[in-house]
């Protein structure tokens, strides 16, 4: 009996060791740390008996800081309480908990220089385990370690893709790239604005991607392994382009979605389906955008550059004989069998893709003739990039490499900076979220599929202001967001996989799901609160902030995507990169 009632409890123990996030504390703070002369706030969300709060050691024995909490604030899209406790004025570098009478303990948490370097690492890093058509190694993987997925050497033109020269089922060869997400396709759309986040990151901060090593095959080549990682995407999209025409296939895909399995066991058939102009527009900019930065390497990748930016004229072309074919899936599936119902990513308007491919083009060749396109197409106001709204990047592109559109247009150029300075500073003066102080929360409608990834947009939006200006607001305010993600939020998670004490668990990737390791696959951005729910899981919350679930049918809010992870990427290493200019560290 006795022995039954032990085997019983080590089974709940272990059971809740499986399947249980932490618990939810009153106290809500980034879990993984702050920056030694950075902001230090945290959230007390549950009901106090005292107003105080205080700094303790990891062991709890001592007290080395006490402050006052702020008055109760009500959170702008939720039901949630909050007091604040500001603790910026302590600067010692060490290991920490918070303590309030009536709330109990916070997680953990570290002060520190370099306090993101373990955030930049991990989220370039998830890349690697998205790769498709190679083994993930247990020296660069460890226990993440599977065998190669999806070949992609034996493809199908879908008949919706069909051409005279490559007439439906002809087979071709697509191999390599990173699953989308949590499933198995791959979609030239959204790698669009990830390879450009990606890129961008490089070329704003090289000094310290150059040096960032994630521990991939390729670590140690003579080139930096943000490179390397994007250059495993790059080949594949290389292969979407029709060497016919120029135009590209808009996705890579089954049919239907897999199932629940492991990348090798799925042998379903795979499509190239029809070109578009998004794609092809998105490739165009990719394409000019890498060739810019792969001339650096020459040595290390003899041609690459030259046949980048060949690519990228020859889409540019065929876009221009295309200029509004627009991918519609129901359009589609209604004239060519099989259907196809994976993601759609269908843009249903081109105008900042044509703005967005004019300035990389530019950038890159210096040549006059996309100075039309760039006016014609340019953007009335900046706003928070996303899959189908890439025209920010190229205004972060034209604002990055300013010499050459000043030479023709200082107007244009002029009015584009103050565009992304005029928003940034609209970020923070409307406020965010006043109750978490976060510039995440500007509106309800910051809280869509992937609302994560608005709130890291942001900060990219706040550091590209910085850049321009100088101001130290902008980067005070970018690193809110950080803040956001890594636990200062209604939900209470820190939203990466691997970092902090309650992050997922259980994301909507097919790997993590089958894989029958525990843990899910490490350095990955959960899609975020989404009041949509869309995806008719059970939501124990459901307000615009809380409307998240740990639970792996939840693809609304609990899938992960390459185009999520990407600005986190950018925002993690630009705040270490800028850290010690920016204030928040000192040698
Ligand atoms: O455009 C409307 C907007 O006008 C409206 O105000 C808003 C209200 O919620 O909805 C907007 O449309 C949303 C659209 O995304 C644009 O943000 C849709 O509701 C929403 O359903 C749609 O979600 C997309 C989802 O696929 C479903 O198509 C996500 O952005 C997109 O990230 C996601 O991508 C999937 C791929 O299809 C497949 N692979 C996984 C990936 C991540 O979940
Ligand atoms: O797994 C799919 C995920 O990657 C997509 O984002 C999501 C929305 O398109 O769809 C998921 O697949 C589900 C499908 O839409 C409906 N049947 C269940 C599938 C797995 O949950």
């Amino acid at each position: 009996m006795k022995i039954t009632a032990v085997f019983l409890f080590i089974v709940f123990i272990s059971w809740s060791c499986i399947l249980q996030s932490q618990p939810l504390t009153g106290i809500q703070l980034n879990q993984d740390g702050f920056y030694t002369h950075a902001s230090k706030i945290a959230v007390v969300t549950s009901p106090v008996e005292s107003n105080m709060f205080y700094l303790l050691s990891v062991n709890k024995k001592d007290t080395l800081y006490k402050g006052m909490l702020s008055t109760p604030e009500t959170s702008a899209y939720s039901s949630t309480t909050t007091r604040i406790a500001n603790f910026s004025a302590f600067t010692a570098v060490g290991k920490y908990i918070l303590f309030v009478q009536g709330t109990g303990y916070s997680y953990p948490f570290s002060i520190q220089n370099n306090v993101l370097h373990a955030l930049s690492l991990t989220s370039l890093k998830s890349y690697y385990y998205q790769r498709i058509s190679m083994p993930i190694l247990p020296q660069y993987a460890g226990k993440w370690a599977r065998p190669a997925g999806h070949p992609d050497t034996e493809v199908f033109i879908h008949p919706s893709a069909a051409s005279e020269k490559r007439p439906a089922n002809t087979v071709i060869s697509s191999p390599g790239g990173w699953y989308d997400a949590g499933d198995y396709n791959k979609y030239i759309v959204n790698s669009g604005i990830t390879m450009g986040t990606l890129l961008s990151a490089y070329e704003d901060f090289p000094f310290y991607f150059d040096t960032l090593q994630t521990n991939i095959p390729e670590t140690g080549n003579g080139l930096p392994d943000i490179i390397n990682e994007i250059l495993y995407n790059l080949r594949w999209m290389l292969t979407m382009q029709d060497p016919n025409d120029g135009g590209v296939y808009h996705k890579c895909t089954n049919a239907a979605f897999d199932k629940m399995v492991m990348p090798a066991d799925c042998h379903n058939t795979r499509y190239v389906v029809q070109k578009s102009t998004a794609a092809t527009l998105d490739f165009t900019a990719v394409m000019a955008q890498a060739s810019r930065i792969f001339s650096k390497f020459k040595k290390q990748l003899p041609g690459l550059s030259d046949s980048c930016v060949h690519a990228a004229q020859y889409a540019w072309q065929w876009s221009g004989k295309n200029p509004h074919l627009l991918y519609n899936q129901a359009t589609m599936n209604k004239l060519y069998q099989p259907a196809v119902t994976t993601g759609a990513y269908g843009d249903r308007n081109v105008t900042d893709e044509w703005f967005w491919a004019a300035c990389e083009l530019l950038a890159t060749t210096r040549k006059e003739e996309y100075i039309q396109e760039i006016r014609r197409y340019q953007p009335a106001t900046a706003t928070v990039p996303s899959w189908s709204n890439v025209a920010i990047l190229g205004s972060y592109t034209l604002l990055r490499h300013k010499d050459v559109l000043s030479k023709y247009q200082q107007l244009t150029l002029s009015s584009i900076q103050e565009q992304v300075i005029n928003f940034a500073a609209s970020l923070i003066s409307n406020g965010g979220n006043k109750a978490f102080r976060t510039i995440m929360g500007q509106s309800k409608k910051d809280f869509i599929w992937g609302s994560n990834a608005v709130a890291m947009n942001q900060s990219i939006a706040l550091i590209n202001a910085y850049l321009l200006t100088k101001d130290k607001r902008y980067m005070d305010a970018a690193l809110t967001n950080a803040d956001y993600i890594l636990g200062r939020n209604a939900a209470g998670f820190c939203f990466v996989t691997g970092m902090g004490s309650r992050s997922p668990l259980h994301i909507h990737h097919r790997i993590s799901i089958a894989d029958g390791i525990t843990e899910p696959v490490p350095g990955l951005l959960a899609g975020g609160p989404n009041p949509g729910m869309q995806d008719k899981c059970k939501y124990l919350f459901t307000e615009p902030e809380t409307a998240y679930t740990d639970a792996d049918c939840s693809y609304a809010s609990n899938e992960i995507a390459i185009n999520w992870n990407a600005p986190l990427v950018y925002v993690s290493g630009a705040l270490e990169a800028l850290q010690y200019e920016a204030g928040f560290a000192v040698h």
